[in-house]
């Protein structure tokens, strides 16, 4: 069973955000998708909602995803001499990560920023350790799922860190607005598949580049098309973060592919996050091991990790 190491981090350890950015909404039970909400994600490309999570549901997942069922399907992506631990799975289940991923204060903002029913497409776990975790290179995540015969841009990630995420531990990174570019070209970078490296630099001169510094159980909402990136993790500080994708159900992919098709989705109340009892049943998550699993030979896993 793989070995999960580090502790989270505490808050007296961590210097507040040095970036104002716009798009920043504080989260409480009576939060709404405003049309302001919906032109901030329109204009930027994205949402933050700060204080998502609260410390007891940052607990209860923390010692969920510290469980066997979690720690035995992680596997490791060595890329750029580092090594990031992610655990991957299909369908958000039963458990307080399905409950998490299926609330409405997740899936049911995310409907509301979309404009229509959406289904989980997966969640993935990014468990960057101090020292060790490796850097994304710039990127549309719909630069991937594109190929996966996605035909609309119609998706969004709800990335949540559970630990503070700041510039020295690898914070997400994103150039403000440029969803609006389109699709741009991929190609490949080294162990992964980037954004063409010229054309970042020409979108770098329009669109602000941004680090997106936040704090446990805050949520960013980031549209498939923004350009994003993160560095290596060389602080001594370990950067786990939660991020699930969707789609939306108009939007099924053509082909058969690692992640699911349209599935509907059973939404929850946000109490369901603190009441659920299921820490160790995870029957219809469905995790998926890359390195390991040979029905997943000779498809797109290899170019698309996303
Ligand atoms: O965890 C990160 O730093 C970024 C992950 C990401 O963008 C992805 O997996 O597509
Ligand atoms: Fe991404």
């Amino acid at each position: 069973m793989a070995e999960v190491s580090g502790s989270p981090a505490q808050p007296n350890q961590w210097r507040p955000y040095s970036v104002k950015c716009e798009g920043v909404y504080n989260y409480s039970e009576e939060f709404k998708v405003t049309e302001d909400v919906r032109r901030d994600f329109e204009d930027y490309g994205y949402i933050i909602l700060k204080g998502l999570l609260d410390k007891e549901e940052l607990s209860l997942i923390e010692t969920t995803i510290k469980g066997p069922s979690f720690t035995e399907n992680i596997y490791g992506d060595v890329e750029y001499g580092k090594k990031t631990d992610k655990v991957l799975w299909k369908h958000p289940g039963n458990d307080i990560t399905g409950m998490l991923a299926r609330s409405e204060k997740v899936a049911g903002v995310t409907e509301q920023l979309l404009g229509g029913e959406v289904y989980h497409y997966h969640t993935k776990l990014m468990l960057k350790e101090g020292g060790r975790g490796a850097r994304h290179v710039w990127h549309q995540d719909y630069g991937y799922w594109y190929r996966n015969g996605c035909l609309f841009p119609d998706m969004l990630t709800v990335f949540i860190p559970l630990d503070y995420c700041r510039r020295e531990n690898s914070c997400l990174q994103l150039l403000r607005g440029s969803h609006k570019c389109g699709r741009i070209e991929h190609k490949p970078l080294g162990e992964q598949n980037g954004c063409d490296v010229d054309r970042v630099k020409e979108i770098m001169d329009v669109c602000p580049h941004q680090f997106m510094e936040m704090d446990p159980g805050d949520a960013i909402f980031f549209h498939c098309n923004i350009i994003h990136s993160s560095s290596d993790n060389d602080s001594d500080k370990r950067r786990w973060a939660f991020l699930t994708a969707y789609n939306k159900a108009t939007n099924n992919p053509t082909k058969e592919h690692h992640h699911p098709q349209y599935t509907p989705l059973e939404k929850v109340p946000n109490s369901a996050i603190k009441t659920c009892k299921n820490f160790t049943d995870m029957t219809g998550k469905i995790f998926v091991d890359p390195a390991r699993d040979l029905t997943y030979k000779g498809n797109f896993m290899n170019e698309n990790k996303s």
